[in-house]
Order: structure tokens, then sequence, then C-alpha cells
């Protein structure tokens, strides 16, 4: 039985045996635009590649409004969901080019060659862009699929052929299918091989980090109290271990920094010495070793980022100090200190912040180890009582010195304040919404934080209640996070609790709502449960 026989007869099924074809060849060109451009990328800046740079845009231009909706729903996996997302958009595409491409062969090749331009264009666009052969990827990759698409689309039934009547119908589908399957392996196999090599591309940044002995710190952390931690089931713990410590950034792909190749440069207004540091330079500067911790202004009332770790670093303000950097309140010329990242990210902290005696520090180290990749490696900043956006840089590379109104750092252009130190807040971290504990004494726990000014008082209160002072953990520091426990003597039916916390300096938790846009949420975190 030849082909033709089987060609159905009914005109929209006909329809759908050209098509489908021309869809599937252009599914096959999507793929292997793809896996060459991976290939590429791994050849030339693993961040080239036309998924990263187009979404690495996107999340650049997504408004504010719609990213915070974004972290709020998918929390740490946004960046999976914008990845699948631009995949599935050009995955339509793909299928349309195709289809299109059975009845006008030329501009349906074509057509893939503009999403190479696209590609390119985001990857040139890209703040850390290192020079037009970031846009090979996106080329060469387009160049791939419109060869491919015009080749198969070459072996499809011609349209003309299928006139009423004729009997033309026929083409050659065996020489389609094998055509199609070896394309489809030959991507597979190159986007394996781009996958492995992109992967390869960053052994020299994990050697540098498995080479470094972090020098014992020359001043300690005091231990942490015997009792800051609550004990009560269901609380975080303490330390944020390093695998559960959030993770907020726009990198698509992670940086992966070669230590031994690291500078930072610091210069500015009001540098009077610049100066350029290696990594080893910072190792052999007097480290400190600090319990901060850190919150995301994109944390909602009772939300998840914000963790406790154990720095280790070179204090900011000495280093500032060395190159002639003085503080606004000391005649300094600078007001804002602008930390890049090597991803193009920037910073824009308070000098006098920074320089006011606060343990600002340029981290090496969390928790006894270098950092891990995704939290800056090979340095970052931290400062105490500022949320990350405004002050915790992850794998900086220069910092400068300027003023607010002469620049406005990256979150700033999106929306966000300039300024936004944390805000006073406190977490039920059990029981969990929801819950259904048994009648009698429930213990009731959880978190408060108001880094730098220090918690003084948790209360809880229990339905339209009056408030009740919760049992507070020994303080570690004021930069540090402080845990609460609270004995609740339950009674049947449904319950709402409510926290609050007061900072040392007398400010009671607001129980006025906000979003998070622009500097932080504030509101008092509830959570309803059923005593059975
Ligand atoms: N290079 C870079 N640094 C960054 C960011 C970023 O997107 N890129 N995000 C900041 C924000 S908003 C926060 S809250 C902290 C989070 O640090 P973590 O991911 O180590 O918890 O990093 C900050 N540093
Ligand atoms: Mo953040």
């Amino acid at each position: 039985m030849s082909d033709h026989d089987k060609t159905p007869r009914n005109p929209s099924a006909r329809t759908w045996t050209r098509l489908g074809p021309g869809a599937l060849s252009g599914l096959l060109a999507g793929g292997a635009a793809l896996a060459v451009a991976e290939l590429a990328a791994a050849a030339v800046r693993p961040r080239s590649g036309p998924v990263v740079a187009v979404g690495g845009a996107a999340i650049d231009r997504t408004p504010t409004a719609v990213k915070d909706w974004a972290i709020r729903t998918f929390g740490t996996n946004d960046k999976l969901v914008l990845q699948l997302g631009i995949l599935a958009v050009l995955t339509l595409f793909a299928l349309a080019l195709g289809a299109f491409a059975v009845r006008h062969r030329r501009a349906g090749a074509a057509g893939v060659l503009v999403f190479g331009i696209v590609g390119a264009a985001a990857a040139l666009g890209r703040p850390d862009s290192t020079g037009f052969t970031d846009a090979f990827p996106s080329v060469l990759g387009a160049i791939a699929g419109a060869v491919l698409l015009y080749l198969l689309a070459g072996l499809l039934p011609a349209p003309r052929r299928e006139a009423p009547g004729e009997r033309g119908e026929g083409w050659d589908r065996r020489r389609f299918v094998i055509a199609a399957t070896a394309a489809a392996a030959a991507s597979a196999g190159t986007g394996v091989l781009g996958r492995a090599l992109s992967g390869a591309g960053g052994r020299e940044a994990v050697a540098s980090r498995e080479n470094i002995t972090l020098p014992p710190p020359d001043s300690r952390a005091p231990a942490v109290p015997r009792h800051a931690q609550a004990r009560v089931e269901g609380v975080s713990s303490f330390t944020t271990p390093t695998s559960d410590f959030y993770r907020v950034d726009t990198a698509l792909v992670v940086p992966k920094v070669d230590a031994t190749a690291w500078r930072l440069r610091i210069h500015g207004e009001g540098v009077a010495r610049e100066r350029t540091l290696t990594f080893d330079d910072l190792l052999r500067r007097k480290l400190i070793e600090r319990d901060i911790t850190l919150t995301c202004v994109s944390n909602e009332v009772g939300g998840p980022y914000v963790g406790n770790a154990r720095w280790i670093g070179v204090r900011l303000a000495d280093l500032l100090a060395e190159c002639g950097v003085r503080p606004p309140s000391a005649g300094g010329p600078a007001d804002q200190l602008v930390a890049r990242s090597v991803d193009g990210m920037t910073i824009g902290s308070p000098v006098e912040d920074v320089m006011d005696g606060r343990d600002a520090m340029l981290a090496v180290g969390m928790n006894g180890e270098p950092l891990p990749f995704d939290h800056g490696f090979p340095v970052r900043m931290v400062v105490p009582g500022l949320y990350g956006y405004v002050s915790a840089c992850k794998w900086i590379e220069d910092i400068e010195l300027t003023t607010f109104d002469s620049y406005d750092a990256y979150w700033v252009k999106r929306d966000w304040a300039r300024e936004a130190p944390v805000k006073t807040q406190s977490r039920i971290d059990t029981p969990r919404p929801f819950a259904r504990p048994k009648a009698g004494t429930v213990m009731v726990a959880g978190v408060a934080w108001a880094q730098h000014r220090g918690i003084d008082k948790v209360e809880v209160r229990v339905d339209d209640g009056p408030w009740e002072e919760a049992v507070l953990a020994a303080e570690d520091s004021r930069d540090t996070w402080r845990q609460w426990s609270y004995a609740w003597r339950a009674t049947k039916g449904g319950h709402t609790l409510t926290v609050r916390a007061t900072d040392r300096t007398g400010e009671v938790q607001t129980d006025k709502r906000t979003r998070t846009v622009p500097d932080g949420a504030s509101g008092r975190h509830s959570v309803v449960v059923t005593v059975d």
C-alpha cells in the first residue's frame, strides 16, 4: 500500500495531514535552534543563550506588581515557571511557523531568523553582556533552525499537488520521517553536549571554591546563647541551615565566578585612594564573624524570605575609610554606595548606614563555609538592618560611591524605595494555619525581627482577647531575629492567633497592612486554627 492511499479524503483531515508534518517540522527546527544555541552559548558564555537572555530581559521588564505576584505565587520556583512559559511560547510559534512553511517555505524559514534576532537583541541588551559575541548563540541557533525548517518543508507534500481531482498528494513520507528523526536525534545530542559543556564552564569556579580555606576570624561571633532556640517543635531553627536559606535574585543562571580571577574595584565620589582588591587581599585582612538575619523586602507578613546565618567577612567601613571615604555626616560627598554584581545587578545602600559602626561587611563565608554559589560566591555584601535589595549584593565586583540624587539602582528604577530599613515583624511558626490541636495547653511560637534595633517584646492575642506577653528566647544580638513562645490554654472551637512585636526603640509593630512595594510589607501575622 503506498502512502497516498492512506491520505484521508475528508478535506479537514487532509489539511491536517498537510499541516501536521509542517508543524512538526517547525517544532524540530525550534528544537534544533535551541540546541545549537545552547552549544554555542557553552562556548561563548553560558548566560548568553537565548532562553536565559530573553528570560533575563523579561525579568528586568516585568512590572513590579506582576513580579511581586510571581514571587508570591511561585516562590523560588518563579524562574522555572518563567522559563517554562518562554518555552511554551516558543513551542506555539514554532508549530505555527512550521505549518506556515508548508505553503511558504522560504518565508517560514526566514521566520525562524526573526527569533534569532530577538534572542540576539536580548543577549546584547543584558547588563552583563560582554560584547557582540553574546549574539552568536542566538544567531547560530536561528540559522540552524531556519536551514532545517527549509529542508524539512521541502520534503512535505507540496500544496499545489493537492488540487482536487489530482492524485499527487503522495509525498515521500519515509524520507520525511527519516530526516525528522535524524534532526531530532542530532538536536538532542547537541543540546546534551551544550548542557554538559556549560556545566563544565564553571569548573574553575568550583575548584577555586574548593581550594579556599577560610582563616579563623579575628573577631569571632559570640557563641549563640543556649536559650536562643525556643524549645518548641515547629519553630524555625535559630541558625538557618544554608540549604534551607531563602534565595531571591534575578539570575536565571547562577553566576559561577572563579575566586582566583575575581576583583573588586572601589571608586567614585570622595574616594581619595581608589582600590582594586583580589580575593586573597580580602582574606589577608582582619575578618569578623557575625550572626545576622537577612530579610527580603518581598516577604509578605508571615512569609518565608527571612533567614539567619553566621557570616564571615571584612568590615566594609574600615575598607572604605582606607580608601578615603567619609560618610555624609563627616562631610563626605557621596551618600549612596552602589554595589554592582558580575550579572549586572545594582544595589544602592546609604553610606551613612554602612559606616555608622554596624557590622556591614563584604562576606566571604556563610555558616562556616565559603559562600555557596547561590548566595553570592565569592563575595557578597551584608548590612544588618537593611532589606537585601538595598544592601546584600551577591557576586559583587564593583563598589561606586555616588549620590542618591544622581543614580537609581536596579530596584529603585522598578518602584521600590531608595532607602529601606527592615520593618519590625513577627511570625507564628507553630501551630500551622488550619492546624487542629487538642484542647489544653498548646505552644504557640515563632520568630520576631527588627535587625539592628533588636526585639524587646512579643505579644500574642487570641481572637479579640487581650494582648498576652510571650516568653522571649535569649537574644543573640540586635542584628538577629529572636524566638518567642506562648503557652496557650486552648479551648474547643475555631480561633485566630495574632502576634505583634515591639522593638528596642519602643515601636510596636503596626497593624496597618501594606503591600511589599515600595518598602516592605507591614501588618500582623495571624493564624486560624480549630481546637478539637
Ligand atoms: N547580584 C544580585 N544580588 C542580590 C540580588 C540579585 O537579584 N542579584 N537580590 C537581592 C535581594 S532582593 C535579596 S533579598 C538578597 C537575598 O540573598 P539570598 O538569596 O542569599 O538569600 O540578595 C540580594 N542580592
Ligand atoms: Mo529582596
